[in-house]
């Protein structure tokens, strides 16, 4: 590591500046800072987002799939590019640093470099990918899964629980559904690396008082989508040895679903998020009731069991309630190795500025799972307050954002001289 690194010192006063500007762009109606894919406040805060990548110098285009990507030239010009970023949309009632920390993370760090007049050979690619969160379409990292060529046309039509598909929802954001789905710049010209920085969103770095996360692998997300179909009776008058209850079906299965993630051997976490009665009448037996779930983890044979082990259970529990149930499973992303030479440059990066670090896998999924099928990838954690995210309480010191762009920027300069022999 060169001595260039101790002289790194990212400004956790400009990382506050901008993280509080950006937060500003919320849902007023909407608890937390709600900033969700093709919401208005996630369109306005997306000009914002490209004037700041301009004022700390990087060439800024957005891409056919709604990236904005900020470029800083090396010195080689054609040389596989490093990467980095993360994603700035929010979960409905969400916090301030999920995903920001890696894009405002990564503006700093290419600030420090200018500031250090650190001319790397490759380019650098900053990247605000569009729309990491999960959302109504069942479908999260529209934008890093449309660069790694695994958004499809048929993706497009699935639709939100408005009937909006997802094609429209890319028309209305003024985005070319076929030209996001079709494309390619990250497949056409090799990439070298890709390296993101994000708050853990667990409890583990603040337990152990660490300031730095370096990821083994990124869980796999089983997601689904049940409905189960009972019958619609008048809940005052149908005995209830007689009923074919929809959302005690769905009940059962809620739990069913909690018994498999604490049943994992391993690593393993399961969350029914949504059920919902077809009629909204408080005075119907649900005949319809439609249940969202997911489970994760890094445990690849045992995740892979899932969907064997709730299908039969769910489907038993529901046929003794005479209600059957239509189980809609998919694979919102397969379990993710990091590249274990990105997790050494990133380990001995830390080190090298006497920053202690732990190895740790991710129970949340993010855009570096996509990114992982075009370039080497790797992630670093930053401490979550109390563990919390996806909520208004999410919250980072500023200083250990600083701490982690230290880390990041250093990654990045050890990374930009790296020849893979993997
Ligand atoms: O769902 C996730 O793990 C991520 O926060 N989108
Ligand atoms: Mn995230
Ligand atoms: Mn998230």
């Amino acid at each position: 590591m060169k001595p260039i690194g101790h002289k790194l010192d990212p400004s956790a006063e400009r990382l506050e500046w901008d993280l509080t500007e950006l937060s500003s762009f919320r849902d007023p109606d909407r608890s937390g800072w709600t900033r969700e894919v093709f919401s208005d406040p996630y369109r306005q805060s997306r000009q914002w987002m490209a004037d700041r990548m301009r004022a700390a110098g990087l060439e800024v285009h957005v891409d056919p799939a709604g990236n904005i990507i900020g470029r800083r030239a090396g010195k080689q010009p054609g040389a596989p590019a490093v990467v980095t970023g993360s994603h700035t949309d929010t979960v409905d009632g969400g916090g301030r640093f999920d995903g920001v920390v890696g894009v405002l993370g990564a503006l700093e760090a290419v600030r420090q470099l200018t500031e250090l007049d650190v001319q790397l050979n490759r380019d650098l690619l900053v990247v605000d990918f569009l729309g990491e969160e999960s959302n109504d379409f069942g479908l999260s990292c529209l934008g890093s899964r449309a660069l790694a060529g695994e958004l499809t046309a048929a993706d497009l039509q699935r639709t939100d629980r408005t009937g909006t598909t997802l094609g429209e929802s890319f028309s209305g954001f003024g985005i070319d559904p076929s030209a996001a789905v079709g494309v390619d710049w990250a497949r056409r010209t090799p990439l070298h690396s890709y390296l993101e920085l994000h708050i853990e969103q667990g409890p583990t770095l603040e337990q152990r008082q660490l300031p730095l996360g370096i990821v083994t692998g990124i869980a796999g997300i089983e997601r689904l989508l049940a409905t189960f179909i009972g019958s619609a009776d008048h809940a005052g008058t149908r005995p209830m040895g007689d009923r074919q209850d929809a959302m005690v079906a769905a009940a059962e299965a809620v739990l069913a679903i909690r018994r498999e993630g604490c049943g994992a051997p391993n690593h393993g976490v399961a969350t029914t998020t949504r059920v919902e009665a077809a009629s909204h009448s408080p005075n119907v037996v649900p005949g319809l009731v439609r249940m969202m779930s997911e489970v994760r983890s890094v445990d690849a044979k045992w995740l892979s069991g899932t969907r064997r082990r709730l299908g039969q259970e769910i489907q038993a529990t529901a046929s003794s309630y005479g209600v059957d149930v239509d189980l809609a499973w998919s694979t919102d992303n397969e379990l993710v190795q990091a590249n274990e030479e990105v997790q050494e440059i990133a380990a001995s990066s830390a080190a090298s500025l006497d920053l202690p670090w732990t190895a740790i896998p991710s129970g949340a999924t993010h855009d570096a799972v996509h990114m992982a099928s075009l370039a080497p990838m790797g992630m670093i954690f930053i401490p979550s307050h109390n563990g919390k995210s996806h909520c208004p309480e999410e919250w980072t010191d500023y200083a250990d954002i600083a701490v982690g762009v230290r880390a990041l920027a250093a990654s990045l300069i050890n990374l930009d001289q790296h020849a893979f022999q993997t």
